[in-house]
């Protein structure tokens, strides 16, 4: 086959991701221990080709546990399109809401369900989240925080202050990069008040980088508007 055509049909593919793996786990934070089965690599299984992808609405990919063996999270391909239905095994997998909640089952080649909405009905609740915090080196880094349970394997904690996952550097939200594409400029106006006038519903990427009221909500509304502004002029 001709090299160009080779070429195009690796670039269709990789924005399919039916047909291509994708993972954004950050390498510095792609562990997570469970009191079970010890820890947890987000990031690496397969040689990273079918690592955990955190996409704005849904997560895809696999865990990969030394004691347990493969942990699906989803295929990345909702029935719906927008989230995984959880009602059986043939739609299953990790939801994330706006607001960074994550929802919905996970399952273990050798330990079954891992539910991630197990934290937040504990108490004291400790919902399974992803969310946007400053990092040891005054980065900014979206990590994972909460608790999922599994039946067969207790708790996966996700909330350990060393040992976390997060996503990849150039996944992590910027604040008032609203396009996400790593510049802050006027450009990113119009998917502000996109979000404001509801005419598109934000991910939880779009709330990390547009929450900017004093205190965060946790949504994209009016009281964003002022610290949206600021941070503009600031860029
Ligand atoms: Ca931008
Ligand atoms: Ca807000
Ligand atoms: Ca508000």
């Amino acid at each position: 086959m001709h090299r160009k055509m080779v070429a195009i049909f690796l670039l269709a593919g990789m924005f399919s991701p039916a047909v291509w793996a994708w993972q954004n786990i950050h390498p510095d934070h792609r562990q997570a221990w469970s009191e079970n089965i010890g820890w947890t690599n987000w990031r690496d299984a397969d040689d990273a080709m079918a690592g955990v992808g955190v996409g704005d609405m849904f997560l895809s990919g696999y865990i990969w546990s030394e004691n347990a063996g493969w942990i699906n999270v989803g295929d990345g391909t909702p029935v719906d399109g927008v989230n995984y239905a959880n009602l059986d095994g043939g739609d299953f997998g990790i939801n994330v809401d706006p607001d960074g909640d994550l929802h919905g089952l996970a399952w273990g080649e050798n330990i079954g369900w891992v539910n991630f909405d197990g934290g937040a009905m504990a108490t004291p609740s400790l919902p399974a989240r992803i969310e946007c915090v400053p990092g040891p080196n005054g980065e900014t880094l979206s990590r994972l925080t909460g608790y999922a349970w599994g039946e067969n394997v207790g708790w996966l904690n996700l909330n350990d202050m060393m040992h976390f996952v997060s996503v990849d550097a150039a996944t992590t939200p910027i604040e008032c990069d609203m396009d996400h594409n790593s510049v802050v400029n006027g450009l990113d106006i119009q998917f502000f008040v996109d979000f404001m006038l509801m005419n598109s519903a934000p991910g939880w990427r779009d709330v990390c980088s547009g929450d900017l009221e004093m205190l965060p909500d946790g949504t994209l509304d009016v009281d964003d508007v002022t610290g949206f502004v600021a941070c503009l002029l600031n860029a």
